[in-house]
């Protein structure tokens, strides 16, 4: 687990990222788009340039809705299983979205928070977030294969 010192490096990065949630999202999904499109996003597929992903209302609000629920998730410092448990439950079953995706997409929620945030960003608050980020995915890749997915 994290110490209440990584906790609130965790929570006080959160909280800026928290006054632009939507360009945070957008800016998230953008960065991460060319790798993970092919994958599931049927709804994203008809976006095929960058102008295209920055005027997109859909891609705006898919990233509000991931960075909402993180957000909650992290609030919890490690007590989520309630949160977690839907959320494991839609992409195990549903999406179907292998650890990996997550694994690779916390990178780039790291970098997004980093390009944005740099002053308030430092070492300690990124090795923080990442700590915090890997024990999100341990624990919904144990709840996957609850859900028998193997991720
Ligand atoms: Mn994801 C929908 C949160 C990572 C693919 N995701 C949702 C929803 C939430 C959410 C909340 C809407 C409710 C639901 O369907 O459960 N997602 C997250 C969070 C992370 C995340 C907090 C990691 C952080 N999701 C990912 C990754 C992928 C992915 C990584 C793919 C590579 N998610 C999806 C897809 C949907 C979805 C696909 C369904 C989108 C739609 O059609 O509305």
């Amino acid at each position: 687990g994290l110490s209440e010192q990584e906790w609130q490096h965790v929570l006080n990065i959160w909280a800026k990222v928290e006054q632009d949630i939507p360009a945070h999202g957008q800016q998230y999904l953008r960065r991460g788009f060319h790798q993970i499109s092919p994958l599931l996003f049927d709804k994203f597929k008809q976006l095929k340039t960058v102008d295209e992903m920055r005027s997109s209302e859909e891609l705006k609000n898919h990233g509000t809705t991931v960075l909402t629920a993180l957000g909650n998730i992290l609030k919890q410092k490690g007590q989520h299983e309630a949160q977690l448990k839907p959320l494991a439950q839609t992409h195990a079953t549903k999406h179907k979205i292998p650890v990996k995706y997550l694994e690779f997409i916390s990178e780039v929620i790291v970098k997004t928070i980093a390009s944005r945030h740099s002053a308030d960003f430092g070492d300690d608050s990124q090795a923080a977030m990442r700590k915090a980020l890997e024990l999100f995915r341990n624990d919904m890749a144990s709840m996957y294969k609850e859900f028998g997915f193997q991720g």
